[in-house]
């Protein structure tokens, strides 16, 4: 029998979703077939979500709670998939904590007033969810009244916020915000308490507005080697996945190239470790050992590969998963946009039925 850890507190006071597959899988407990989502599996791929772009901005989507329920509920429909990722993006929260910032199409966002030194980072104020994006959590609520497989939250991690703070945007080599943390150690101390603060707060305000599971997305963390790590970010990390335990719900705990942070990401405290696809999934679990489950890993750009290339990769992740509960089944990072959508419904419905053929073939 799987063990249920989800506090009576979160399964009294939100709606529970019919298909727990991906929670049980999170949970590391038995599931009769691998669960699957894809990350940023609503997007730029989607027809109906370009049509929606036309009209409104990418962040007045994430404003207007019935839009960003559209948007969420979308994949759900169209894919099949097993849980659903709350349509946001990670600078809302930076956003509401009193710092200009921008989306442009093609680029990313974009802070034209960069934290550089101790003084800007006075500029970060807390987050109060309530009062601050009250429209996320009326997206969650909506949301969950909808569906039925569970709704991830999400934040950014500290360290991923800060790049585009420090940078002012995208950037390849994270110079401006490693420097900062060699520089001006104390800025940056500050300048990741104040993020890790307002990210628990963000999470924890997700959960109790009905998200089932929480995911940071530490995307760009790979740019550091592991003392770096060590030193400049898991303090930050670590109290965000202490302070949400007690909430009772999976925590996810994902970043891109960091095959070599991997050990340090789970000792952060997170359920769940989301891996990308520079490290096979066996090699993956072998490093992370048997106290946590795994999320990925499929190159994304194999969607765009011939099928039978496909599906031999999508079998190769399953195998490499092994026969161990706690595999999610998920891309090593965003769909892109030149993926087809019927090629995410195929590989949904292969990653379904090959792992329930591989539980009963299983010794
Ligand atoms: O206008 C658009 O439609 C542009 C594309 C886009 C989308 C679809 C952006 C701009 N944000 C989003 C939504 C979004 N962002 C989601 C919800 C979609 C889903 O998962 O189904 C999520 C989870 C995010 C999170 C996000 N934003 C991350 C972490 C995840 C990741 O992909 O690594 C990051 C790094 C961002 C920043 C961001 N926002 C947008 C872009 C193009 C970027 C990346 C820019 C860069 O390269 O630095």
């Amino acid at each position: 029998m799987s063990r249920s850890i989800r506090s009576p507190y979160h399964e009294a006071l939100v709606p529970q979703p019919s298909n727990d597959l991906f929670l049980r899988a999170c949970r590391r407990g038995p599931t009769e077939r691998t669960p699957v989502w894809f990350m940023r599996q609503a997007g730029r791929y989607q027809r109906e979500y370009q049509a929606l772009r036309k009209r409104f901005g990418i962040l007045e989507i994430c404003r207007t709670p019935e839009l960003a329920t559209q948007v969420t509920l979308l994949p759900v429909r169209q894919l099949g998939v097993d849980a659903a990722i709350l349509f946001s993006d990670i600078v809302v929260p930076i956003a509401a904590m009193g710092i200009d910032v921008r989306i442009e199409e093609g680029r990313g966002p974009l802070v034209d007033e960069p934290l550089r030194t101790s003084s800007d980072v006075g500029r970060l104020r807390p987050l109060e969810p309530e009062r601050d994006v009250p429209f996320v959590l009326e997206a969650v609520r909506m949301s969950v009244r909808e569906l039925n497989v569970p709704l991830i939250g999400f934040a950014g991690a500290p360290f991923t916020l800060a790049s585009y703070l420090v940078e002012g945007g995208p950037s390849r080599t994270f110079t401006r915000t490693k420097a900062l943390m060699f520089e001006d150690p104390a800025a940056w101390r500050n300048l990741m308490q104040r993020l890790g603060a307002a990210v628990l707060a963000y999470a924890r305000a997700q959960v109790e507005a009905g998200a089932s599971a929480v995911q940071v997305f530490d995307s760009w963390v790979g740019a550091l080697g592991p003392e770096d790590y060590r030193e400049q970010v898991l303090p930050f990390v670590r109290p965000i996945f202490e302070g949400l335990a007690g909430l009772g719900v999976p925590l996810i705990h994902f970043g891109v190239g960091t095959s070599e942070l991997l050990e340090l990401m789970r000792d952060a405290g997170a359920d769940v470790v989301g891996v990308d696809w520079r490290i096979p999934l066996d090699r993956a679990r072998e490093r992370l050992g048997p106290g946590v489950a795994v999320q990925g890993n499929l190159d994304p750009a194999v969607l765009l590969a011939p099928w039978d290339v496909l599906e031999r990769r999508v079998r190769d992740v399953l195998l490499r998963a092994g026969d161990r509960p706690g595999h999610v089944f998920n891309l090593g990072h965003g769909v892109l946009p030149e993926t087809a959508p019927g090629t995410l419904r195929r590989v949904t419905e292969l990653v379904h039925e090959a792992s329930a053929r591989q539980r009963v073939e299983a010794p």
